[in-house]
């Protein structure tokens, strides 16, 4: 199976991506584990990205594209994966489907998770990571607004778009995903 999660900063992509891994025994691909990873290892990529990151602002296209190229072409198991986080753009959706073309292995569905954007600042708010403070919380939603929403429409004329409503229980939202990727499929 190979799925994007698409969804605003804190919709809960990082907390779905790891129910629907040991579900389905899924690679998890995150740009941004994999973006943190770098900031911790202290590489020269990993001190250009925190900063962008503590700003609010995305990471380059190149960069990130470049991340996810290594990742789908050595690291993805018999399962597939799912790709949390990624893309972010419409430059980074059209890479993918370049990089997915090559392959020879398609997006099964793509699930967006609909969450209020208060709800979003108040469960960021409460996670306290390094780059969740208040400030940082709403310039992460305008850039989402602006440069990730666009993703809603381009998956929609793929035929590939599953919403699902991403408020509520954490595993009510899981079982609801399972419905739709089944719905996907059939
Ligand atoms: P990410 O690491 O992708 O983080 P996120 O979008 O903020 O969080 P996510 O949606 O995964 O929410 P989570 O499950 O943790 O990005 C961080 C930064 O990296 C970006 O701002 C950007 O700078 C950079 N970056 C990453 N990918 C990039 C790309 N492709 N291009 C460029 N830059 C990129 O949930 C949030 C909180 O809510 C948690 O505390 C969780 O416990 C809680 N929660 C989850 N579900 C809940 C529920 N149902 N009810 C209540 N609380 C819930």
């Amino acid at each position: 199976m190979r799925i994007v999660l698409l969804g605003a900063p804190g919709s809960g992509k990082g907390t779905q991506a790891e129910k629907l891994v040991e579900h389905y025994r899924l690679t998890h691909i995150s740009t941004g584990d994999l973006l943190r990873a770098e900031v911790a290892a202290g590489t020269t990529l990993g001190q250009e990205a925190k900063a962008i990151m503590d700003a609010g602002k995305l990471v380059s296209d190149e960069i990130v594209l470049g991340m996810i190229d290594a990742k789908l072409e050595n690291d993805v198991g018999p399962e597939g994966f799912i790709l949390d986080g990624f893309p972010r753009t419409l430059d980074q959706a059209r890479g993918l489907d370049g990089l997915l073309e090559k392959l020879g292995e398609p997006l099964d569905a793509v699930i967006y998770l609909e969450v209020d954007e208060e709800e979003i600042v108040e469960r960021l708010l409460a996670r306290k990571r390094e780059d969740d403070t208040e400030e940082t919380i709403r310039k992460r939603i305008e850039v989402y607004r602006d440069q990730t929403e666009p993703l809603v429409r381009h998956y929609e004329n793929e035929g590939l778009l599953k919403r699902v409503q991403g408020m509520g229980g954490i595993d009510d939202i899981f079982m609801r995903i399972l419905e739709a990727l089944q719905d996907a499929r059939s």
